[in-house]
């Protein structure tokens, strides 16, 4: 009868010894905190601990980092100058600007193309910048073309900054280094294994990037890439400065801990333990360490009166007072302590390991440097604030996991959306998608608002939403924004069109591909909407799918792929075969010259010969089985506190069991129509919503009557108010 009844529920069972190792104090405090003080003692131990159970069955302990689950702050955020290359961007962006040069910025036709070129639109145009932006649209192919480059020259451009492609222009970029114009690669894609010969690239997917975390969009980077050119305009932009640390141990050895930062990054260490008396100050390693740099150290006075006691006091330091200059911006930290410093750093009590006294002075000095430059440059917190609503919105858009960083992105953009209202052309599309800022989630900004500012760029109108979001005129605004409208009704109609068409051609084939690819290829396929159809079929037939169609008489396509199979290391198997090719791991773009189709179906056709796919997953994971009596409204927040939901971290998935239906009515005018329940709890009675089951009313589902559930909890607003209800995933009459 349901529709899940194939899959099997499962929940992983959680020791209490897995339970007690991941609940430190601090992590047994933060997650309390995260249900709020208004509620009884008892139920928010009870719901705790049923979060944490929830974080530990989906490994998220073992496979990112905690913090970024339980901590909204964006100082948590990785520092921009982590990138080995972003000193080198913002360098030669710095030149552009004192020699007058004309800027490109080369972007994407996609939601993340297109937000990543307004972000470093927006910072570069502020900093004075000749700054134009150019982005695909017709029939132009995706990433950097000779056209641009071309007409570019024409004016007589001299820097083009790629955002959100590049990676794979190997030809374009050597072509515009011809006519002595240089490219700046900004990128998230994956990297080729030979990088194209550009001024800078700045790729986190690149095997020697710096950067810790690969996952971000592309107008992520772009952000970094602002963050970085907003640090530049702050006098701590390359100031190099060591932090010194020593003490006498018991042993009545003295260890030194030396740290050299520039632009928040760590440059050097230095750690050495000294005997008095047994070795030379000149025999270490320190006074090279120290040579020509400004030092600083907390408390100078005690510093000094060590450094006298180890190495007489034939040797002076010129020391900075570290905790004098952070008092004058935080008065109460002039009588605090190494020890007191340890104690109130956040990222200590998430990594104990990290603890060292010389660590926290480090991320002392990082904080204390940003807050000197938000105090000077108060206007920039509100730009960011923007920027972060379109890195959310990319992020959702490009699928990137909803992990590590991502989720402060994530988080951020959607309270700036709500707490600041939408920014300039985003308040004009949002009106017109009847998006209610006010209980926003990331499913709501997936289903409704990056499908319709996909749309512009999918019918070769990415430059729509661009003017959409850089217009300063609010009339203009609107008009874009009833073009996306009208452009996103008409991307539907066409998909829907398409997809009917081409259903059938779609499922015999992956019978002709020995049920390991489903490829279509329709010369009426738009060539923006082959993305989208290849999704559509990935998702219908669960195997990893080619749409590809012909135009200006060169085939290109898209791949979405799942089962393990990475859609660009297939691509890549194919040698210099296609034109262009390159993308993410489950999805990818390719073009090929009209003579090699045959050639082209044989190789995925041996390709299928000889590969696996990983199976179907036949199971729902279950996060947490509630019981009727632990049901109140407040363990919605089990729900709220994991958001956002997405990529790699899916909707919570709960089991209840022995409800009654109280009520039950068919909703929705379309077919099929909607069950809308009324559920007994017990304690409380639940509305839930049962998607596309009307049917089952009176059949398989009947008042008064006792069912187990599998459902996720959702918000829902009507008319002003606010409601919580269940949306049901499978339910089973009791036994
Ligand atoms: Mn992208």
């Amino acid at each position: 009868m349901m529709k899940d009844w194939n899959k099997q529920p499962v929940k992983k069972s959680i020791s209490k010894q897995q339970l007690d190792d991941f609940c430190t104090p601090h992590i047994k405090n933060k997650i309390n905190s995260l249900f709020g003080p208004e509620l009884a003692p008892e139920e928010r131990a009870v719901l705790s601990q049923i979060f944490s159970t929830i974080l530990i069955r989906r490994n998220i302990p073992q496979e990112d980092d905690i913090l970024y689950y339980l901590e909204d702050d964006m100082r948590f955020q990785h520092s921009p100058f982590l990138f080995s290359t972003m000193e080198d961007a913002v360098e030669r962006i710095i030149q552009a600007k004192e020699e007058e040069e004309k800027v490109l910025i080369f972007g994407d036709k996609d939601v993340d193309g297109v937000t990543s070129t307004v972000i470093l639109y927006g910072c570069l145009k502020k900093m004075g910048i000749d700054v134009q932006w150019r982005v695909p649209v017709d029939n132009d192919s995706y990433g950097l073309s000779i056209q641009a480059i071309d007409d570019f020259e024409k004016e007589g451009g001299s820097l083009i900054i790629t955002v959100d492609c590049g990676i794979s222009n190997f030809d374009e970029i050597h072509y515009a280094a011809d006519k002595y114009i240089d490219v700046i690669v900004t990128d998230h894609h994956n990297a080729p294994e030979s990088l194209p010969d550009a001024t800078v690239i700045v790729d986190p997917k690149t095997e020697d990037s710096g950067y810790p975390f690969p996952d971000i969009s592309g107008a992520a980077v772009a952000y970094k890439l602002v963050s970085a050119l907003r640090f530049s305009n702050s006098d701590f932009y390359n100031a190099e400065l060591c932090i010194l640390d020593i003490s006498k141990k018991q042993d009545s050895t003295y260890s030194i801990d030396c740290l050299k930062i520039k632009n928040l990054t760590k440059l050097k260490e230095l750690h050495e333990s000294v005997i008095p008396g047994k070795t030379s100050f000149y025999d270490l390693k320190l006074p090279y360490f120290l040579q020509g740099q400004m030092i600083y150290a907390w408390d100078c006075e005690n510093t000094k009166k060590l450094l006298k006691e180890l190495f007489g006091s034939g040797i002076d330091f010129y020391l900075f007072d570290l905790r004098a200059e952070i008092a004058k911006l935080i008065p109460s930290f002039n009588t605090k302590s190494i020890e007191d410093i340890k104690n109130l750093s956040l990222i200590a009590k998430y990594h104990p390991e990290e603890n060292t006294t010389i660590n926290c002075l480090f991320n002392l000095y990082v904080t204390y440097t940003n807050m000197m430059i938000a105090k000077k440059f108060p206007e920039n917190a509100a730009d960011e604030r923007k920027d972060l609503q379109l890195v959310a919105l990319a992020a959702i858009a490009d699928i990137m996991p909803l992990k590590n960083e991502n989720r402060l992105f994530v988080r951020a953009g959607i309270n700036s959306l709500s707490s600041d209202g939408p920014r300039k052309g985003l308040l004009e599309l949002f009106s017109r998608l009847r998006i209610n800022t006010e209980i926003l989630t990331a499913k709501d900004l997936s289903w409704t608002v990056t499908p319709a500012l996909n749309a512009a760029g999918r019918l070769g109108q990415a430059d729509v939403a661009i003017k959409l979001l850089l217009a300063e005129e609010a009339p203009a605004r609107e008009e874009k924004a009833d073009e996306i409208v009208r452009l996103n009704e008409e991307r539907k109609e066409k998909l829907l069109d398409i997809s009917y068409k081409t259903q059938n051609l779609a499922k015999e084939s992956i019978a002709e591909y020995n049920n390991k690819l489903c490829v279509i290829f329709d010369e009426n396929i738009d060539k923006g909407l082959t993305g989208n159809l290849a999704n559509r079929f990935m998702q219908d037939f669960c195997v990893p799918s080619i749409v590809f169609t012909k135009c200006n008489d060169i085939y290109v396509g898209s791949m979405r792929s799942n089962r393990g199979l990475i859609a660009t290391d297939f691509l890549d198997s194919f040698g210099d075969f296609f034109i262009n090719h390159g993308g993410h791991n489950f999805a990818a773009g390719f073009s090929f010259e009209s003579s090699k189709y045959d050639s082209f179906i044989q190789k995925i056709k041996d390709f299928c010969s000889k590969t696996e796919l990983e199976p179907e997953s036949k199971e729902i994971m279950i996060d947490a089985e509630i019981p009727q009596e632990y049901l109140s409204p407040a363990t919605f927040k089990l729900t709220y506190n994991l958001e956002p939901f997405g990529c790699q971290n899916s909707d919570l998935i709960f089991k209840t069991s022995k409800v009654k239906v109280v009520e039950a009515v068919k909703v929705g005018k379309k077919d099929p129509c909607s069950l809308k329940l009324l559920l007994d709890c017990g304690k409380y009675k639940f509305p839930a919503l049962y998607w596309g089951m009307g049917d089952l009313l009176n059949t398989e589902i009947n008042i008064g009557e006792y069912y187990d559930i599998l459902y996720n909890m959702s918000r829902n607003y009507f008319n002003g108010n606010i409601t919580q209800q269940f949306e049901i995933i499978d339910i089973r009459k009791s036994i």
